[in-house]
């Protein structure tokens, strides 16, 4: 592998299967650094196209999601860092199929658990073709003031406090990615900071070794020494062992092998990491540390004595003058998301929508505060949900029960009417269920099914004012408006509908009062001396009762129910019963596979 520098302040990398949250530390990275572009080219979603948005500073912008790897390397030939966040299970054939573009060069694998044998065609596929592999089961890896993979370095917080925005001389490779967080904090506090840091990952087979990228380091003038924190189990270590007996390093190395309380145990123990056991003396955390100090490595006494061996190291480059001073540079503020700053009280903002029927937000949704356990627990009904969301409260059984008589009685009449017939002709057409039962819906008006507010208004400001059915009926033939809730094109004094038959009969027997239905009753017996079909309909009947389960409820102001009425909840009563029935249509059109309805010429008069 060695060679130089993997990344600049032009690296762009394609992030593969999105997520969130390191891709926006990845272009806050970017920010702070002070690049001009952003270090995520595109994303790679397998099976979704489009753009997602994310920000850049304060300025939001569209990254490309791409479908497929192959697609986002043709459109992003520049970008030669492929990140991959698949899981296990697909990173390794997404990561075969990344190396085999020709624009990408390194690839970053973050899933832990990638099937050994997997990792080991990988890395043989890599190596064969001058690629480097970062990881499995890593975090992956930062160029202070350039470029950083993913989550690496955490918060935005942890990167100022490291100084990971500008570049410093240290080159920092470790086998836990967990653990690079705190050598960052150390590595800055002691010296000029890092120049590049890399999590080669904990597992068996790494993509690339501590060696790998030490031998790198070595060639990058920036770095004027480097830092190597190993892990008990594995032979890693031992190449690098190799390395500096062979005279291929000649930067100054301190390094420390981590696990040496191994020993403690009487038995073999797995340390977090899937290569982290000690196979046997060699792979002890003493053996691999006293192989680094004979080999030439500044090797301390101990991890708590890492920072001296790093500090003095550094010191003794700075009076050597190998180190020139490093130019300090305050990085910029990356604005707070606002649900953050909601989240801690610094901001407040206004809201755009106010609601208050329900709320999604808790543990269960909840209906006018009633959590739906407690709905389904103590046996409501689909009235009692009416009741909730519609009126905010908890009506009586009986008022939740005429809600449901009025559903179940409205929910159908027949083929002939409006609504079904609409919908009959547009489920026809081959239009789809929320078209036809849309088309059907949009007949119900003053005429059709609509007239049950018109009717409440009505009836509630004649009863009130003691109108005589004479007055009222008269008044509005004077006006030129026929009176809501009365007359019906089949039913007549003969032909009674049964529907107001059976709602009538319940509301006679279970509310406290019935005035206002009797008023419509006194109405229809006027209106029928006019003509056989004036009788009180369905929509006059449940707009009369209606009025009489507010005030007899006791449950509503009259505020309230002077704005029911006015407002206009009740039509809302047949709209949701008829779009039982236009479904039923809908499937009944479908079901029984109706060609294009074309209305009959002798059906139409046709006139001059
Ligand atoms: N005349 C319903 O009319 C209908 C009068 C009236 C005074 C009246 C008509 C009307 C008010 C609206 C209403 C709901 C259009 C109906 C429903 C759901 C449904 C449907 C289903 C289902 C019927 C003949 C003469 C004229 C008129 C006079 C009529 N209505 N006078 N007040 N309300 N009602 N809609 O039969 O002197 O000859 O000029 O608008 O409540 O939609 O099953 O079908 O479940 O699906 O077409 O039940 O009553 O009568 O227009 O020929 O009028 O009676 O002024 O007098 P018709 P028209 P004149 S329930």
């Amino acid at each position: 592998m060695a060679t130089g520098q993997l990344f600049s302040r032009t690296t762009q990398a394609l992030f593969y299967n999105y997520k969130q949250l390191p891709v926006q530390r990845m272009l806050d990275f970017d920010f702070l650094c002070g690049r001009e572009t952003p270090s995520v080219a595109g994303i790679i979603n397998p099976g979704s196209e489009g753009f997602q948005k994310l920000f850049f500073g304060q300025e939001e912008i569209a990254i490309p999601v791409h479908a497929a790897i192959e697609a986002a390397c043709a459109a992003h030939p520049t970008a030669d860092v492929f990140i991959n966040f698949a899981s296990f299970r697909s990173a390794a054939a997404s990561s075969m199929a990344a190396l085999k573009q020709p624009t990408i060069k390194v690839v970053a694998i973050i899933a832990e658990g990638v099937p050994e044998s997997d990792t080991k065609q990988l890395i043989a596929y890599a190596r064969a073709n001058n690629k480097v592999l970062i990881g499995p089961a890593t975090v992956g890896g930062i160029q202070a003031g350039a470029f950083k993979i993913g989550d690496t370095a955490g918060t935005i917080d942890n990167i100022i406090q490291c100084k990971l925005y500008r570049p410093g001389s240290v080159g920092f490779v470790s086998k836990s990615g967990g653990m690079s967080n705190e050598m960052y904090n150390t590595v800055a506090r002691v010296t000029d900071g890092i120049y590049e840091g890399i999590a080669i990952g904990g597992d068996v087979f790494p993509g690339s070794t501590l060696s790998d990228h030490i031998l790198r380091f070595n060639n990058i003038p920036q770095i004027k020494m480097m830092v190597v924190l190993g892990e008990l189990g594995g032979r890693d270590e031992y190449s690098l062992v190799e390395a500096l007996k062979q005279g291929k390093v000649n930067k100054p190395v301190v390094a420390w092998v981590s696990g040496t309380c191994a020993r403690l145990f009487k038995s073999e123990v797995q340390f977090g990491h899937a290569g982290a056991k000690s196979g046997g003396e060699m792979e002890s955390a003493q053996a691999k540390n006293q192989a680094l100090m004979d080999a030439g490595a500044i090797v301390p006494t101990s991890f708590e004595a890492l920072e001296s061996a790093i500090k003095e190291t550094f010191e003794k480059l700075v009076e050597e003058g190998k180190v020139s001073s490093i130019k300090e540079v305050t990085p910029p503020q990356i604005p707070e998301d606002l649900s953050s700053a909601i989240k801690s009280g610094k901001v407040r903002a206004p809201t755009h929508i106010i609601s208050t029927i329900s709320d999604d937000r808790g543990e269960e949704p909840c209906y006018a505060g009633v959590p739906m356990s407690s709905i389904i627990e103590q046996g409501y009904g689909v009235g009692d949900v009416i009741s909730l969301l519609w009126f905010k409260r908890s009506l009586p059984r009986y008022c939740t029960k005429f809600i449901e008589i009025c559903i179940m009685l409205c929910a159908d009449h027949g083929p002939c009417v409006s609504g079904a017939h609409n919908t009959i002709v547009t489920a026809r057409a081959g239009k789809d269920l929320v078209s036809s039962l849309v088309s059907g819906l949009l007949t119900i008006g003053p005429r059709f099914g609509g007239a049950i507010d018109d009717a409440a208004r009505y009836f509630k400001d004649a009863c009130d004012r003691n109108l005589t059915p004479y007055e009222f009926v008269e008044g509005m033939k004077k006006k030129g408006i026929r009176v809501p809730g009365i007359g019906h094109r089949i039913k007549s004094r003969d032909n009674r509908d049964k529907r107001v038959e059976l709602l009538q009969k319940f509301a006679r027997s279970n509310f406290p009062s019935v005035k206002y239905m009797e008023y419509a009753v006194q109405v229809e017996s006027y209106t029928l001396s006019k003509a056989n079909n004036l009788v009180l309909n369905v929509d006059g009947a449940i707009g009369s009762l209606f009025l009489d389960l507010l005030a007899g409820s006791g449950m509503f102001t009259k505020q309230e129910i002077d704005e029911i009425v006015q407002i206009g909840y009740l039509n809302g009563l047949f709209v949701l019963a008829r779009s039982i029935g236009l479904i039923g249509h809908t499937f009944d059109q479908k079901r029984l596979k109706q060609p294009l309805y074309r209305h009959p010429w002798e059906d139409v008069l046709y006139t001059k």
